[in-house]
Protein backbone atom coordinates (compact mmCIF):
# COMPACT_ATOMS: atom_id res chain seq x y z
CA UNK A 1 0.00 0.00 0.00
CA UNK A 2 2.40 2.48 0.99
CA UNK A 3 4.99 4.46 -1.31
CA UNK A 4 8.09 4.66 -0.23
CA UNK A 5 9.88 7.75 0.27
CA UNK A 6 13.05 8.21 -1.93
CA UNK A 7 15.89 8.61 0.21
CA UNK A 8 19.28 9.86 -0.82
CA UNK A 9 22.22 7.43 0.11
CA UNK A 10 23.80 10.24 2.43
CA UNK A 11 20.61 12.07 3.91
CA UNK A 12 17.55 9.45 4.49
CA UNK A 13 15.44 10.58 6.92
CA UNK A 14 14.05 6.71 7.61
CA UNK A 15 17.41 5.37 8.91
CA UNK A 16 18.05 5.77 11.96
CA UNK A 17 20.94 7.63 12.26
CA UNK A 18 19.05 10.80 11.91
CA UNK A 19 20.65 12.34 14.17
CA UNK A 20 24.12 12.23 13.33
CA UNK A 21 22.58 13.03 9.72
CA UNK A 22 21.45 17.01 10.98
CA UNK A 23 24.81 17.10 12.50
CA UNK A 24 26.46 16.25 9.05
CA UNK A 25 24.11 17.35 7.35
CA UNK A 26 24.17 20.61 9.10
CA UNK A 27 27.84 21.21 8.18
CA UNK A 28 27.18 20.05 4.10
CA UNK A 29 24.19 22.37 4.58
CA UNK A 30 26.20 25.58 5.64
CA UNK A 31 29.23 25.25 3.51
CA UNK A 32 26.26 24.68 0.52
CA UNK A 33 23.92 27.64 1.72
CA UNK A 34 27.32 29.45 1.51
CA UNK A 35 27.67 28.66 -2.04
CA UNK A 36 23.80 29.28 -2.44
CA UNK A 37 23.92 32.56 -0.96
CA UNK A 38 26.62 33.63 -2.63
CA UNK A 39 25.47 32.40 -5.86
CA UNK A 40 21.39 33.01 -5.48
CA UNK A 41 20.38 29.44 -6.52
CA UNK A 42 17.75 29.85 -8.78
CA UNK A 43 20.70 31.18 -11.62
CA UNK A 44 22.39 28.02 -11.19
CA UNK A 45 19.39 26.08 -11.25
CA UNK A 46 17.86 27.85 -14.44
CA UNK A 47 21.37 26.55 -16.06
CA UNK A 48 20.60 23.37 -16.95
CA UNK A 49 17.52 24.06 -19.77
CA UNK A 50 17.97 20.57 -20.81
CA UNK A 51 15.58 19.75 -18.16
CA UNK A 52 12.37 18.75 -19.86
CA UNK A 53 9.32 18.45 -18.37
CA UNK A 54 6.70 15.85 -19.90
CA UNK A 55 3.72 15.30 -18.17
CA UNK A 56 2.23 11.71 -18.28
CA UNK A 57 -1.63 11.70 -18.72
CA UNK A 58 -2.88 9.33 -16.00
CA UNK A 59 -5.56 11.19 -14.76
CA UNK A 60 -6.00 9.86 -11.46
CA UNK A 61 -2.29 9.65 -10.27
CA UNK A 62 -0.78 12.32 -8.54
CA UNK A 63 2.89 12.37 -8.01
CA UNK A 64 4.11 12.52 -4.32
CA UNK A 65 7.37 14.33 -3.43
CA UNK A 66 7.80 12.06 -0.35
CA UNK A 67 11.61 12.70 1.63
CA UNK A 68 10.52 10.34 4.28
CA UNK A 69 10.75 12.84 6.84
CA UNK A 70 7.49 13.74 9.58
CA UNK A 71 4.04 12.15 8.67
CA UNK A 72 2.97 11.76 5.03
CA UNK A 73 1.02 8.97 5.46
CA UNK A 74 -2.03 11.27 6.78
CA UNK A 75 -1.58 13.27 3.11
CA UNK A 76 -1.52 10.08 1.10
CA UNK A 77 -4.72 8.94 3.36
CA UNK A 78 -6.38 12.21 1.95
CA UNK A 79 -5.28 11.44 -1.65
CA UNK A 80 -6.51 8.20 -1.30
CA UNK A 81 -9.74 9.53 0.48
CA UNK A 82 -10.45 11.78 -2.47
CA UNK A 83 -10.08 8.52 -4.72
CA UNK A 84 -6.70 9.13 -6.24
CA UNK A 85 -3.63 7.23 -6.63
CA UNK A 86 -0.13 8.15 -5.41
CA UNK A 87 3.29 7.66 -7.68
CA UNK A 88 6.06 8.08 -5.55
CA UNK A 89 9.14 9.97 -6.52
CA UNK A 90 12.10 8.15 -6.78
CA UNK A 91 14.57 9.96 -9.42
CA UNK A 92 14.15 13.51 -10.72
CA UNK A 93 12.70 12.35 -13.12
CA UNK A 94 9.69 11.63 -11.64
CA UNK A 95 9.29 15.30 -10.84
CA UNK A 96 9.82 16.37 -14.28
CA UNK A 97 7.07 13.67 -15.98
CA UNK A 98 4.70 14.22 -12.85
CA UNK A 99 1.02 15.24 -13.86
CA UNK A 100 0.25 17.08 -10.76
CA UNK A 101 3.31 17.01 -8.15
CA UNK A 102 2.12 17.55 -4.20
CA UNK A 103 5.03 18.09 -2.04
CA UNK A 104 4.00 17.47 1.32
CA UNK A 105 6.69 18.88 3.72
CA UNK A 106 7.33 17.79 7.71
CA UNK A 107 10.10 18.56 9.92
CA UNK A 108 13.25 21.36 9.58
CA UNK A 109 14.04 23.11 6.72
CA UNK A 110 18.07 22.51 6.51
CA UNK A 111 17.91 18.91 6.43
CA UNK A 112 14.79 19.15 4.14
CA UNK A 113 17.15 21.34 1.65
CA UNK A 114 20.21 18.91 2.25
CA UNK A 115 18.21 15.91 0.91
CA UNK A 116 16.48 18.18 -2.39
CA UNK A 117 19.96 19.60 -2.74
CA UNK A 118 22.12 15.81 -2.56
CA UNK A 119 19.45 14.32 -4.46
CA UNK A 120 18.89 16.41 -7.33
CA UNK A 121 15.45 16.74 -6.27
CA UNK A 122 15.33 20.66 -5.78
CA UNK A 123 16.56 21.49 -9.29
CA UNK A 124 13.89 19.68 -10.58
CA UNK A 125 11.47 20.94 -8.81
CA UNK A 126 12.93 24.17 -9.80
CA UNK A 127 12.57 23.35 -13.44
CA UNK A 128 9.19 21.89 -12.73
CA UNK A 129 7.70 24.72 -11.07
CA UNK A 130 9.53 27.67 -13.53
CA UNK A 131 7.23 25.40 -16.28
CA UNK A 132 3.94 26.82 -14.70
CA UNK A 133 3.22 22.98 -13.80
CA UNK A 134 0.37 21.95 -11.32
CA UNK A 135 2.10 21.80 -7.85
CA UNK A 136 1.04 21.76 -4.00
CA UNK A 137 3.50 22.20 -1.55
CA UNK A 138 2.01 21.84 1.78
CA UNK A 139 3.95 23.27 5.18
CA UNK A 140 7.62 23.24 4.55
CA UNK A 141 7.05 22.64 1.35
CA UNK A 142 5.79 26.31 0.99
CA UNK A 143 8.72 27.71 2.94
CA UNK A 144 11.36 25.72 1.12
CA UNK A 145 10.06 28.07 -2.13
CA UNK A 146 11.58 31.31 -0.53
CA UNK A 147 15.25 32.52 -0.46
CA UNK A 148 16.18 31.29 2.54
CA UNK A 149 15.41 30.31 6.50
CA UNK A 150 16.39 31.18 9.91
CA UNK A 151 15.66 27.75 11.12
CA UNK A 152 19.02 26.54 12.52
CA UNK A 153 20.29 29.03 9.70
CA UNK A 154 20.56 31.15 7.49
CA UNK A 155 19.92 28.43 5.50
CA UNK A 156 19.39 28.77 1.30
CA UNK A 157 15.94 28.01 0.05
CA UNK A 158 14.71 27.32 -3.39
CA UNK A 159 14.68 30.93 -3.92
CA UNK A 160 11.86 30.74 -6.41
CA UNK A 161 10.22 33.24 -4.07
CA UNK A 162 11.57 36.26 -2.99
CA UNK A 163 11.44 36.45 0.96
CA UNK A 164 12.93 34.58 4.54
CA UNK A 165 11.28 32.70 6.37
CA UNK A 166 12.05 33.75 9.97
CA UNK A 167 10.34 32.33 13.37
CA UNK A 168 7.33 33.92 15.30
CA UNK A 169 8.05 36.53 17.85
CA UNK A 170 6.81 35.34 21.29
CA UNK A 171 7.55 38.51 22.71
CA UNK A 172 4.40 39.49 21.77
CA UNK A 173 2.61 36.97 23.94
CA UNK A 174 1.75 34.57 20.98
CA UNK A 175 2.82 31.08 22.25
CA UNK A 176 5.05 29.94 19.41
CA UNK A 177 4.24 27.52 17.66
CA UNK A 178 1.62 28.47 16.05
CA UNK A 179 -0.38 25.15 17.15
CA UNK A 180 -4.52 24.82 15.88
CA UNK A 181 -6.87 25.88 13.99
CA UNK A 182 -6.91 29.77 12.53
CA UNK A 183 -8.72 31.49 10.24
CA UNK A 184 -7.78 33.30 6.27
CA UNK A 185 -7.66 36.38 4.69
CA UNK A 186 -8.11 35.32 0.88
CA UNK A 187 -5.87 37.78 -0.51
CA UNK A 188 -6.30 36.86 -4.01
CA UNK A 189 -8.41 34.67 -6.37
CA UNK A 190 -6.94 31.09 -5.43
CA UNK A 191 -9.00 28.32 -6.73
CA UNK A 192 -8.26 26.09 -4.29
CA UNK A 193 -9.06 28.12 -1.98
CA UNK A 194 -12.36 28.93 -2.47
CA UNK A 195 -14.24 26.40 -1.11
CA UNK A 196 -12.96 28.23 2.60
CA UNK A 197 -14.62 31.25 2.70
CA UNK A 198 -14.97 31.98 6.51
CA UNK A 199 -13.79 28.50 7.65
CA UNK A 200 -10.59 27.86 10.34
CA UNK A 201 -7.93 25.83 8.87
CA UNK A 202 -4.82 23.67 10.94
CA UNK A 203 -1.30 25.32 11.53
CA UNK A 204 1.70 23.51 13.03
CA UNK A 205 4.65 25.43 12.62
CA UNK A 206 6.98 27.84 14.39
CA UNK A 207 8.67 29.31 11.61
CA UNK A 208 6.48 31.70 8.69
CA UNK A 209 7.17 33.76 5.55
CA UNK A 210 6.31 37.22 5.70
CA UNK A 211 4.55 39.67 3.16
CA UNK A 212 7.04 41.60 1.18
CA UNK A 213 6.53 44.32 -1.91
CA UNK A 214 8.75 41.37 -3.93
CA UNK A 215 6.30 39.00 -3.27
CA UNK A 216 3.31 40.44 -3.29
CA UNK A 217 2.02 38.66 -6.46
CA UNK A 218 2.15 35.38 -5.11
CA UNK A 219 0.45 36.01 -2.15
CA UNK A 220 -3.33 34.12 -1.91
CA UNK A 221 -3.91 34.07 1.69
CA UNK A 222 -2.69 35.81 4.79
CA UNK A 223 -3.08 34.63 8.27
CA UNK A 224 -3.15 36.76 11.59
CA UNK A 225 -0.77 35.49 14.83
CA UNK A 226 0.67 38.42 16.47
CA UNK A 227 2.07 39.35 12.76
CA UNK A 228 0.14 39.24 9.35
CA UNK A 229 2.12 35.99 7.87
CA UNK A 230 1.91 33.89 4.61
CA UNK A 231 -0.98 31.38 4.33
CA UNK A 232 -0.52 30.68 1.08
CA UNK A 233 0.56 31.59 -2.51
CA UNK A 234 -0.57 31.34 -5.94
CA UNK A 235 1.13 31.73 -9.20
CA UNK A 236 -1.07 30.28 -12.30
CA UNK A 237 -1.23 26.45 -11.53
CA UNK A 238 1.61 26.76 -8.69
CA UNK A 239 0.24 26.70 -4.98
CA UNK A 240 1.62 26.13 -1.75
CA UNK A 241 -0.32 26.65 1.54
CA UNK A 242 1.30 27.08 5.11
CA UNK A 243 -1.24 25.36 7.06
CA UNK A 244 -2.21 21.36 6.70
CA UNK A 245 -5.54 21.41 4.24
CA UNK A 246 -4.58 16.74 5.24
CA UNK A 247 -5.33 17.58 8.75
CA UNK A 248 -7.87 20.55 8.28
CA UNK A 249 -11.12 18.31 8.20
CA UNK A 250 -13.68 18.33 5.27
CA UNK A 251 -12.45 21.97 4.50
CA UNK A 252 -8.75 20.84 4.07
CA UNK A 253 -10.10 18.00 1.67
CA UNK A 254 -12.58 20.59 0.19
CA UNK A 255 -8.65 22.52 -0.89
CA UNK A 256 -6.99 19.21 -2.05
CA UNK A 257 -9.87 18.34 -4.14
CA UNK A 258 -9.83 21.73 -5.83
CA UNK A 259 -6.22 20.84 -6.64
CA UNK A 260 -6.53 17.68 -7.95
CA UNK A 261 -9.62 18.41 -9.77
CA UNK A 262 -9.36 22.16 -10.67
CA UNK A 263 -12.90 21.95 -12.46
CA UNK A 264 -14.53 20.36 -9.44
CA UNK A 265 -17.74 21.61 -8.12
CA UNK A 266 -17.65 23.55 -4.64
CA UNK A 267 -19.11 21.92 -1.74
CA UNK A 268 -19.09 25.01 0.91
CA UNK A 269 -21.21 24.58 3.74
CA UNK A 270 -21.81 28.16 4.49
CA UNK A 271 -21.15 28.61 8.52
CA UNK A 272 -23.08 31.49 9.50
CA UNK A 273 -20.24 32.56 11.94
CA UNK A 274 -17.13 34.58 10.33
CA UNK A 275 -13.76 32.57 11.65
CA UNK A 276 -11.47 35.54 12.40
CA UNK A 277 -8.27 34.18 14.98
CA UNK A 278 -7.07 31.36 16.10
CA UNK A 279 -9.73 29.19 17.64
CA UNK A 280 -9.67 27.19 21.13
CA UNK A 281 -9.34 23.46 20.60
CA UNK A 282 -11.68 20.86 21.78
CA UNK A 283 -9.40 17.53 22.09
CA UNK A 284 -10.86 13.92 22.44
CA UNK A 285 -8.97 11.57 24.05
CA UNK A 286 -8.65 8.23 24.36
CA UNK A 287 -6.34 6.48 26.57
CA UNK A 288 -5.79 2.87 25.45
CA UNK A 289 -4.71 -0.37 27.18
CA UNK A 290 -4.61 -4.24 26.40
CA UNK A 291 -7.54 -5.46 28.93
CA UNK A 292 -7.26 -8.82 30.02
CA UNK A 293 -8.46 -10.67 27.00
CA UNK A 294 -5.57 -8.77 25.64
CA UNK A 295 -7.53 -7.04 23.45
CA UNK A 296 -6.97 -3.05 22.41
CA UNK A 297 -9.27 -1.51 24.45
CA UNK A 298 -10.36 2.51 24.97
CA UNK A 299 -10.59 2.37 28.52
CA UNK A 300 -10.67 5.26 31.35
CA UNK A 301 -9.46 5.81 34.58
CA UNK A 302 -10.92 7.40 38.06
CA UNK A 303 -8.00 9.26 39.23
CA UNK A 304 -5.80 7.16 36.77
CA UNK A 305 -7.34 3.77 38.33
CA UNK A 306 -9.03 1.78 35.32
CA UNK A 307 -10.23 -1.07 36.89
CA UNK A 308 -14.01 -1.54 37.19
CA UNK A 309 -15.04 -1.57 40.97
CA UNK A 310 -16.99 -4.79 40.36
CA UNK A 311 -16.22 -8.14 41.21
CA UNK A 312 -14.04 -9.25 38.19
CA UNK A 313 -12.14 -6.06 38.95
CA UNK A 314 -11.77 -5.84 35.15
CA UNK A 315 -10.43 -3.30 32.81
CA UNK A 316 -12.76 -0.80 31.96
CA UNK A 317 -13.82 -1.02 28.36
CA UNK A 318 -15.65 2.06 26.59
CA UNK A 319 -15.01 0.72 23.30
CA UNK A 320 -12.79 0.06 20.07
CA UNK A 321 -10.40 2.80 19.59
CA UNK A 322 -10.57 3.32 15.40
CA UNK A 323 -14.38 3.53 15.64
CA UNK A 324 -14.23 5.74 18.27
CA UNK A 325 -11.28 7.97 16.92
CA UNK A 326 -13.53 8.19 14.14
CA UNK A 327 -16.43 8.89 15.27
CA UNK A 328 -15.10 11.97 17.24
CA UNK A 329 -13.33 13.63 13.97
CA UNK A 330 -16.96 13.15 12.69
CA UNK A 331 -18.40 14.88 15.51
CA UNK A 332 -16.21 17.81 15.09
CA UNK A 333 -13.16 17.11 17.68
CA UNK A 334 -10.23 19.55 16.82
CA UNK A 335 -7.78 16.64 17.42
CA UNK A 336 -7.34 13.49 18.71
CA UNK A 337 -5.52 11.36 21.26
CA UNK A 338 -4.31 8.36 21.78
CA UNK A 339 -2.39 7.20 25.00
CA UNK A 340 -1.10 3.87 25.16
CA UNK A 341 -1.36 4.23 29.50
CA UNK A 342 0.62 1.12 29.78
CA UNK A 343 3.05 2.08 27.40
CA UNK A 344 5.68 2.24 30.19
CA UNK A 345 5.93 -1.46 30.15
CA UNK A 346 6.04 -2.46 27.01
CA UNK A 347 8.48 -2.10 24.00
CA UNK A 348 6.51 0.46 21.71
CA UNK A 349 7.90 -0.99 18.57
CA UNK A 350 6.73 -4.28 19.82
CA UNK A 351 3.20 -2.40 20.21
CA UNK A 352 1.95 -3.88 16.87
CA UNK A 353 -1.81 -3.85 17.94
CA UNK A 354 -0.92 0.39 18.89
CA UNK A 355 0.91 0.95 15.34
CA UNK A 356 -2.14 -0.90 13.70
CA UNK A 357 -4.53 1.50 15.46
CA UNK A 358 -2.67 4.34 14.36
CA UNK A 359 -2.37 3.37 10.91
CA UNK A 360 -6.10 2.35 10.70
CA UNK A 361 -7.22 5.91 12.57
CA UNK A 362 -5.32 8.03 10.06
CA UNK A 363 -7.16 6.82 7.16
CA UNK A 364 -10.58 8.31 8.32
CA UNK A 365 -9.69 10.91 10.72
CA UNK A 366 -8.49 14.02 8.95
CA UNK A 367 -7.81 16.12 11.80
CA UNK A 368 -4.21 15.87 14.07
CA UNK A 369 -3.54 13.03 15.99
CA UNK A 370 -1.23 12.40 18.83
CA UNK A 371 0.17 9.27 20.34
CA UNK A 372 1.49 8.86 23.64
CA UNK A 373 2.82 6.08 25.69
CA UNK A 374 6.45 4.67 26.28
CA UNK A 375 8.17 6.76 23.82
CA UNK A 376 11.49 6.68 25.42
CA UNK A 377 15.21 5.04 24.42
CA UNK A 378 14.72 1.44 24.83
CA UNK A 379 17.01 -1.95 24.37
CA UNK A 380 15.31 -5.02 24.31
CA UNK A 381 15.70 -8.76 25.28
CA UNK A 382 18.19 -8.96 22.59
CA UNK A 383 20.06 -6.09 23.82
CA UNK A 384 19.54 -3.92 20.78
CA UNK A 385 19.41 -0.32 21.65
CA UNK A 386 16.80 1.97 19.99
CA UNK A 387 16.73 5.48 20.12
CA UNK A 388 13.58 7.34 21.04
CA UNK A 389 14.01 8.70 17.65
CA UNK A 390 13.38 5.74 16.22
CA UNK A 391 10.62 4.97 18.07
CA UNK A 392 8.71 8.40 17.62
CA UNK A 393 9.94 8.04 13.71
CA UNK A 394 7.90 4.76 13.58
CA UNK A 395 4.78 6.63 15.18
CA UNK A 396 4.92 9.50 12.69
CA UNK A 397 4.99 6.87 9.41
CA UNK A 398 1.81 5.36 10.74
CA UNK A 399 -0.14 8.59 11.12
CA UNK A 400 0.97 10.52 14.19
CA UNK A 401 1.12 14.11 13.79
CA UNK A 402 2.55 14.45 17.37
CA UNK A 403 4.02 11.92 19.91
CA UNK A 404 3.55 12.52 23.57
CA UNK A 405 5.90 11.91 26.23
CA UNK A 406 5.41 11.23 29.82
CA UNK A 407 7.69 9.34 31.91
CA UNK A 408 10.59 9.82 29.75
CA UNK A 409 10.23 13.94 30.35
CA UNK A 410 10.12 13.41 33.71
CA UNK A 411 13.40 12.00 34.11
CA UNK A 412 14.88 14.27 31.28
CA UNK A 413 13.90 17.44 33.31
CA UNK A 414 15.08 16.00 36.49
CA UNK A 415 18.36 15.40 34.85
CA UNK A 416 18.30 19.02 33.12
CA UNK A 417 17.21 20.39 36.48
CA UNK A 418 20.33 19.02 38.24
CA UNK A 419 23.38 19.92 35.11
CA UNK A 420 21.67 22.94 33.53
CA UNK A 421 23.02 21.21 30.76
CA UNK A 422 21.57 20.24 27.00
CA UNK A 423 23.18 16.72 26.24
CA UNK A 424 20.92 16.57 23.26
CA UNK A 425 20.54 13.27 24.20
CA UNK A 426 16.86 13.72 26.05
CA UNK A 427 14.15 12.10 24.15
CA UNK A 428 12.33 16.05 24.13
CA UNK A 429 15.82 17.20 21.94
CA UNK A 430 16.30 14.32 19.80
CA UNK A 431 12.71 14.36 18.54
CA UNK A 432 12.10 18.53 18.64
CA UNK A 433 15.49 18.37 16.54
CA UNK A 434 14.86 16.22 14.07
CA UNK A 435 10.64 16.84 13.66
CA UNK A 436 10.55 20.45 15.07
CA UNK A 437 9.56 21.32 18.43
CA UNK A 438 5.93 21.43 17.25
CA UNK A 439 5.34 17.91 16.91
CA UNK A 440 6.40 16.80 20.32
CA UNK A 441 4.37 17.59 23.27
CA UNK A 442 4.77 16.32 27.20
CA UNK A 443 2.52 14.64 29.07
CA UNK A 444 2.43 15.92 32.89
CA UNK A 445 0.50 13.59 35.39
CA UNK A 446 0.35 15.74 38.27
CA UNK A 447 -0.55 14.91 41.79
CA UNK A 448 -1.94 17.61 44.66
CA UNK A 449 -0.37 17.62 47.34
CA UNK A 450 -1.94 20.21 49.78
CA UNK A 451 0.37 22.72 51.98
CA UNK A 452 -0.42 24.80 55.09
CA UNK A 453 2.80 26.93 54.34
CA UNK A 454 4.32 27.17 51.01
CA UNK A 455 7.77 27.60 52.02
CA UNK A 456 7.52 24.05 53.59
CA UNK A 457 8.28 22.52 50.07
CA UNK A 458 11.40 23.68 47.61
CA UNK A 459 8.74 23.57 44.80
CA UNK A 460 6.25 26.06 43.65
CA UNK A 461 3.21 26.14 44.87
CA UNK A 462 0.43 28.10 44.83
CA UNK A 463 -2.77 29.83 46.80
CA UNK A 464 -5.73 27.82 46.21
CA UNK A 465 -9.35 29.01 45.17
CA UNK A 466 -10.72 26.27 47.14
CA UNK A 467 -9.52 24.82 50.53
CA UNK A 468 -8.17 21.78 50.84
CA UNK A 469 -9.49 18.71 52.85
CA UNK A 470 -8.14 20.27 56.36
CA UNK A 471 -8.29 23.99 55.50
CA UNK A 472 -5.19 24.14 53.46
CA UNK A 473 -4.82 26.93 51.18
CA UNK A 474 -1.30 25.91 49.41
CA UNK A 475 -0.76 23.31 47.28
CA UNK A 476 2.06 22.10 44.84
CA UNK A 477 1.88 19.47 42.37
CA UNK A 478 4.03 16.32 42.39
CA UNK A 479 4.55 15.22 39.22
CA UNK A 480 4.47 11.10 38.69
CA UNK A 481 5.43 8.25 36.36
CA UNK A 482 4.42 4.85 34.83
CA UNK A 483 1.03 6.26 35.23
CA UNK A 484 0.74 7.89 38.40
CA UNK A 485 2.50 4.55 40.03
CA UNK A 486 5.51 6.84 41.22
CA UNK A 487 5.24 10.14 42.34
CA UNK A 488 8.73 11.92 41.67
CA UNK A 489 10.79 14.82 42.96
CA UNK A 490 9.59 17.48 41.16
CA UNK A 491 7.11 19.93 40.81
CA UNK A 492 4.68 20.14 37.40
CA UNK A 493 6.12 23.91 37.43
CA UNK A 494 9.54 23.00 37.30
CA UNK A 495 9.06 20.46 34.95
CA UNK A 496 6.63 22.69 32.58
CA UNK A 497 9.34 25.03 32.64
CA UNK A 498 12.81 22.71 32.36
CA UNK A 499 10.68 21.08 29.22
CA UNK A 500 10.01 24.03 27.46
CA UNK A 501 13.70 24.79 27.49
CA UNK A 502 14.49 21.40 26.23
CA UNK A 503 12.42 21.58 22.88
CA UNK A 504 8.65 20.75 23.95
CA UNK A 505 6.20 22.16 21.62
CA UNK A 506 3.13 21.71 23.63
CA UNK A 507 2.02 20.58 27.01
CA UNK A 508 -0.48 18.03 27.99
CA UNK A 509 -1.60 18.93 31.39
CA UNK A 510 -3.34 16.52 33.33
CA UNK A 511 -4.69 16.15 36.80
CA UNK A 512 -4.80 13.04 38.76
CA UNK A 513 -7.02 14.30 41.48
CA UNK A 514 -9.43 15.59 38.85
CA UNK A 515 -9.24 12.65 36.46
CA UNK A 516 -12.56 11.16 35.70
CA UNK A 517 -14.04 12.80 38.45
CA UNK A 518 -16.30 14.91 36.19
CA UNK A 519 -16.11 17.88 38.79
CA UNK A 520 -14.09 20.74 36.40
CA UNK A 521 -10.63 21.48 35.29
CA UNK A 522 -7.80 22.51 38.03
CA UNK A 523 -8.16 25.97 37.01
CA UNK A 524 -5.47 26.55 39.54
CA UNK A 525 -2.83 24.20 38.50
CA UNK A 526 -4.23 24.94 34.29
CA UNK A 527 -3.18 29.07 34.91
CA UNK A 528 -0.06 28.42 37.52
CA UNK A 529 1.07 26.11 34.17
CA UNK A 530 -0.12 28.30 30.85
CA UNK A 531 1.09 31.40 32.71
CA UNK A 532 4.78 29.92 33.19
CA UNK A 533 5.21 28.49 29.66
CA UNK A 534 5.41 30.36 26.26
CA UNK A 535 4.44 27.30 24.46
CA UNK A 536 0.58 26.11 24.29
CA UNK A 537 -0.97 24.42 27.30
CA UNK A 538 -4.08 21.68 26.73
CA UNK A 539 -6.10 21.47 30.09
CA UNK A 540 -7.17 18.31 30.93
CA UNK A 541 -8.92 15.99 33.33
CA UNK A 542 -11.96 16.51 35.23
CA UNK A 543 -14.70 17.69 32.42
CA UNK A 544 -17.90 17.23 33.56
CA UNK A 545 -20.39 19.65 31.54
CA UNK A 546 -19.87 22.71 28.41
CA UNK A 547 -19.40 25.17 31.21
CA UNK A 548 -16.51 23.62 32.90
CA UNK A 549 -14.73 24.89 29.12
CA UNK A 550 -15.76 27.95 29.24
CA UNK A 551 -14.59 27.88 32.88
CA UNK A 552 -10.75 27.12 31.88
CA UNK A 553 -11.03 29.11 28.87
CA UNK A 554 -11.93 32.32 30.82
CA UNK A 555 -9.95 31.99 33.69
CA UNK A 556 -6.77 30.66 31.89
CA UNK A 557 -4.10 30.74 29.19
CA UNK A 558 -4.83 27.18 28.01
CA UNK A 559 -4.84 26.97 24.49
CA UNK A 560 -6.95 23.60 24.01
CA UNK A 561 -9.02 21.37 26.56
CA UNK A 562 -9.55 17.62 26.57
CA UNK A 563 -11.98 15.89 27.78
CA UNK A 564 -12.38 12.28 27.82
CA UNK A 565 -15.13 10.09 30.35
CA UNK A 566 -17.73 12.32 28.89
CA UNK A 567 -17.07 11.74 25.38
CA UNK A 568 -17.04 8.27 25.81
CA UNK A 569 -19.95 8.02 28.15
CA UNK A 570 -21.72 9.98 25.56
CA UNK A 571 -23.02 12.36 28.51
CA UNK A 572 -21.88 15.59 26.75
CA UNK A 573 -21.71 15.54 22.68
CA UNK A 574 -18.32 17.41 21.39
CA UNK A 575 -20.99 19.62 18.77
CA UNK A 576 -22.91 20.91 22.36
CA UNK A 577 -19.58 21.63 23.89
CA UNK A 578 -18.72 24.10 20.79
CA UNK A 579 -21.92 25.28 20.70
CA UNK A 580 -21.95 26.33 24.31
CA UNK A 581 -18.60 27.67 24.12
CA UNK A 582 -19.73 29.78 20.67
CA UNK A 583 -22.42 31.28 22.85
CA UNK A 584 -19.87 32.56 25.63
CA UNK A 585 -18.15 34.36 22.95
CA UNK A 586 -15.24 31.80 22.52
CA UNK A 587 -13.79 31.38 18.93
CA UNK A 588 -13.74 27.51 18.41
CA UNK A 589 -13.80 25.99 14.73
CA UNK A 590 -17.52 24.77 13.27
O1 LIG B 1 4.58 7.82 30.66
O2 LIG B 1 5.32 8.25 28.34
O3 LIG B 1 4.54 5.99 28.96
O4 LIG B 1 2.96 7.92 28.78
C1 LIG B 1 1.83 7.36 29.33
C2 LIG B 1 0.66 8.24 28.99
O5 LIG B 1 -0.53 7.65 29.46
C3 LIG B 1 0.75 9.61 29.65
O6 LIG B 1 0.33 10.59 28.74
C4 LIG B 1 -0.22 9.51 30.82
O7 LIG B 1 -0.89 10.77 30.99
C5 LIG B 1 -1.22 8.49 30.35
N1 LIG B 1 -1.71 7.66 31.46
C6 LIG B 1 -0.97 6.78 32.14
N2 LIG B 1 -1.77 6.12 33.03
C7 LIG B 1 -3.01 6.64 32.89
C8 LIG B 1 -4.21 6.20 33.63
O8 LIG B 1 -5.28 6.77 33.42
N3 LIG B 1 -4.04 5.20 34.46
N4 LIG B 1 -4.02 8.35 31.52
C9 LIG B 1 -2.97 7.61 31.91
C10 LIG B 1 -3.94 9.66 31.50
C11 LIG B 1 -5.28 11.45 31.41
C12 LIG B 1 -6.02 12.03 30.36
C13 LIG B 1 -7.45 11.74 30.55
C14 LIG B 1 -7.93 13.00 31.15
C15 LIG B 1 -9.32 13.25 30.83
N5 LIG B 1 -5.21 10.09 31.24
O9 LIG B 1 -5.54 11.76 29.23
O10 LIG B 1 -7.93 11.40 29.37
O11 LIG B 1 -7.67 12.93 32.52
O12 LIG B 1 -10.12 12.40 31.47
P1 LIG B 1 -11.58 12.86 31.89
O13 LIG B 1 -12.06 13.82 30.86
O14 LIG B 1 -12.41 11.61 31.87
O15 LIG B 1 -11.46 13.46 33.26
P2 LIG B 1 4.45 7.47 29.22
Amino acid sequence: MDGAPFTSSSSSFSTFKTASISSSSSTSLICLSKKFSRNHLPSKFKSRRNLSVRASNDDSVVTLLDYGAGNVRSVRNAIRHLGFQIKDVQTPKDILNARRLIFPGVGAFAPAMDVLNNTGMGEALCTYIQNDRPFLGICLGLQLLFESSEENGPVGGLGLIPGVVGRFDSSKGFRVPHIGWNALQITKDSDILDDIGNRHVYFVHSYRAMPSKENKDWISSTCNYGDEFIASVRKGKVHAVQFHPEKSGDVGLSVLRRFLLPKSSLTEKRTERKASKLAKRVIACLDVRTNDEGDLVVTKGDQYDVREHAEKNEVRNLGKPVELAAQYYRDGADEVSFLNITGFRDFPLGDLPMLQVLRSASENVFVPLTVGGGIRDFTDSNDRYYSSLEVASEYFRSGADKISIGSDAVHAAEEYLKTKVKTGKSSIEQISRVYGNQAVVVSIDPRRMYLNDPSDVEFKSIRLTKQGPNGEEYAWYQCTINGGREGRPIGAYELAKAVEELGAGEILLNCIDCDGQGKGFDVDLIKMISDAVSIPVIASSGAGAVEHFTDVFSKTNASAALAAGIFHRKEVPIRSVKEHLLKEGIEVRI
